[in-house]
């Protein structure tokens, strides 16, 4: 339709905010995303940490109503199928993730799409285009044709707020999980926006578990009759998406009517920023990737010559306009990522977009059009480290000191720990994805058994996915050092809570899972806990531990020094330090700073860890105090 003139309007787009008392709040896109869901009714919401997505169940958890339930699980496959089981018996069900989280969460996904839900249930996936904090750019889009489950793709945080209620209407009345799916800079940007007050939040009553072995368990003759109403019910949400309020023609303004620019989520508003008012090619914006809406696709194709897409990550919109064109004969050229238009990986930007356009348009190139900025100058590049006193450092620290000389494999994995990479500590030869670094570990052994092979994983990463790695490593008689970091914390995302922390995030205080206890019951008898920060004691134990037979466990133990108060700070004695930078070139501290040919400590930064101290070969540096946490018994961890 063109500005919804043509069609019936979409019911979801009028139902809602005509007769309620709303306010203005100044939110970040994710915690516009949580105040929807609540807006929503939903009663149940579970995810696993991972930027950017993070925030919308920390907003959930702090502005919830007593009757919604709120969980860190321990990773997206759990949070998957717990919100599953709460859309199965009726609830308003929302789980959260970034987009590699899609990927621990697809095997229930996949067969969820089969068999449906009864309450709304939404996906919500934060993919992360450039990537700015991420392994991959992969895009939920794709993922939402794969799964061919319904798809939402907000251009702002104020649409975002209304598409998250939309997406759980749709989920309810075609009993499907919807894809709800942003992108940085919807998620972590900012907008003032009008919503619903918590007193007019939609009341969901969750009718309950109805038992029905013909709907609800998975058989191979039921997945053939779903996929065929799948498929049929795709088809027609297509058409009904045409009429969507969301997905819309802009036309043409001035005289140039050969011209077309097809865009989608925050790509639109970089589009609408650049062009000018009064002339501009005809624009089509998509907010629901998949089904795609190709009756409004046609109809934004007649009479035009040729279309730019402008899009991020995949080329979704492109080949699903050069599908429409060949099913229809439309003679039109569609440009974009496949034609070079647009660059085909990393994250889009007004300047590029900017480029792009101004290219496409026939105009001055964007420099001379005056659409790009200046260059700005370059900035000094400052790679991430690991902070000030991080126990991580001492860790690493230990096990590269005991095995200098002897032919190792150091195996990481994801969280502050990866950080380990960097000179002078170079203790990361690995990092996959979360939990690879075990089993990694274990491959190499299998074709190089005369090399020490150490997996690194932190406590989070290790009750997420490094169980089964570990059980894999016992049963599969591999020889490895299992070290796990634990920090009693999931450091990188922000310091939520997982099991071993005995917090959950509806605030209970509850019995802690020993990471310990679950080591001895695969069946390890060499397992040790030491505090990293006791350095020689660290030493001594990976050297003695290390040559163990079998997989054999040290658990370094000492907390995020971002969770914890520095007791005291370190500071160094000008007059014995002789300058040799031991302490700067062995650590890497931060806090460690070479001034006038000796170090001195930067007191803004230093936690007291006392490693340096430990280090210097002078005894040039003293004052701090470790923290440590809670240690078993010495001795009493084998
Ligand atoms: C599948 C997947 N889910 C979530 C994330 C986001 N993420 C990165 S590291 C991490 C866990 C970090 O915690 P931990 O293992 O305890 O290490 P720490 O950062 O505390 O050192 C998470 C959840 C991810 N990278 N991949
Ligand atoms: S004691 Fe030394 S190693 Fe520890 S934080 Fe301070 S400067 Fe860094
Ligand atoms: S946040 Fe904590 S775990 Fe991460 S680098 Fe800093 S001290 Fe280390």
């Amino acid at each position: 339709m063109v500005n919804g003139a043509a069609h019936r309007v979409w019911p979801f787009c009028m139902s809602r905010g005509m007769y309620m008392h709303t306010h203005t709040e100044f939110l970040m896109g994710n915690e516009a995303i949580a105040l929807g869901a609540l807006a929503a009714g939903v009663n149940v919401v579970a995810g696993y940490p991972g930027t950017p997505s993070t925030e919308v169940l920390e907003t959930v958890a702090k502005r919830r109503k007593d009757d919604v339930y709120v969980e860190w699980s321990i990773n997206e496959k759990a949070a998957m199928e717990v919100a599953a089981g709460a859309a199965y018996a009726g609830a308003r069900a929302m789980v959260t993730m970034k987009q590699v989280g899609l990927n621990v969460a697809s095997d229930p996904l996949m067969s969820l799409e089969y068999i449906g839900v009864k309450g709304g249930m939404v996906v919500m996936v934060a993919d992360d285009p450039g990537p700015i904090s991420s392994q991959t750019e992969q895009d939920t889009r794709t993922f939402a044709q794969f799964s061919k489950l319904p798809c939402f793709d907000p251009s702002s945080v104020a649409e975002a707020y209304e598409m998250v209620q939309d997406a759980f209407d749709l989920s309810e009345r075609l009993g499907t999980p919807v894809i709800f799916r942003a992108t940085t800079r919807v998620d972590h940007g900012y907008e003032s926006i009008e919503v619903i007050d918590a007193d007019e939040w939609k009341q969901h009553p969750v009718e309950g578990f109805i038992k029905d072995p013909s709907r609800w368990v998975i058989f191979p003759r039921l997945s053939v009759i779903n996929h065929a109403k799948i498929e049929a019910r795709n088809a027609e949400l297509s058409d009904e998406f045409s009429d969507y309020c969301r997905n819309f023609i802009v036309p043409e303004a001035g005289e140039d009517k050969r011209l077309g620019i097809a865009t989608h989520g925050i790509n639109y508003a970089y589009v609408r920023e650049i062009l000018d008012e009064t002339h501009h090619p005809r624009l089509m914006r998509v907010a629901t990737p998949f089904p795609f809406p190709e009756r409004s696709a046609v109809e934004f194709l007649q009479g035009l010559d040729e279309v730019l897409c402008v899009e991020e990550l995949d080329p979704v919109v492109e080949r699903a306009l050069i599908a429409v064109c060949g099913k229809y004969h439309l003679d039109v050229k569609i440009r974009g990522k496949l034609t070079g238009d647009i660059k085909p990986a990393g994250e889009n930007t007004v300047e590029s977009v900017g480029a792009a356009l101004a290219a496409f348009m026939g105009e001055a190139p964007a420099e001379e059009a005056g659409v790009s900025a200046p260059e700005p100058p370059q900035l000094p590049v400052r790679p991430p480290v690991l902070c000030a006193g991080c126990p991580h450092r001492a860790s690493f620290y230990a096990v590269k000191r005991a095995m200098k000389g002897r032919k190792t494999l150091f195996c990481g994995d994801i969280g502050c720990y990866t950080l380990g990479n960097a000179a002078p500590l170079d203790m990361v030869d690995t990092c996959l994805c979360m939990g690879a670094g075990i089993n990694i570990a274990q491959g190499v052994f299998h074709v190089e058994p005369d090399t020490k092979c150490f997996a690194f994983v932190g406590d989070s990463t290790f009750f997420a996915s490094g169980i089964t790695g570990t059980i894999n490593a016992f049963y599969n008689q591999a020889d490895m050092t299992l070290v796990v970091l634990d920090n009693s914390t999931t450091a990188m995302t922000g310091h939520q809570p997982h099991p071993g922390t005995g917090r959950t995030m509806m605030g209970e205080v509850v019995e802690k899972v020993s990471i310990e206890a679950i080591l001895r019951a695969i069946g390890l008898t060499c397992v040790e806990t030491v505090d990293p920060l006791d350095h020689e004691l660290a030493v001594e134990t990976v050297r003695r531990v290390a040559d163990e037979p079998g997989v054999k466990a040290i658990i370094f133990k000492s907390p995020c020094v971002v969770l914890a108060k520095p007791q005291a700070r370190s500071v160094v004695d000008p007059d014995k330090c002789v300058g040799c930078q031991r302490c700067v070139k062995q650590l890497g501290c931060p806090g460690l700073v070479p001034k006038d040919g000796k170090v001195v400590i930067d007191e803004s930064l230093c936690t007291g860890c006392t490693l340096c101290e430990q280090v210097c070969p002078f005894d040039a540096i003293s004052g701090g105090q470790r923290i440590a946490m809670d240690l078993p018994q010495a001795g009493g961890a084998r």
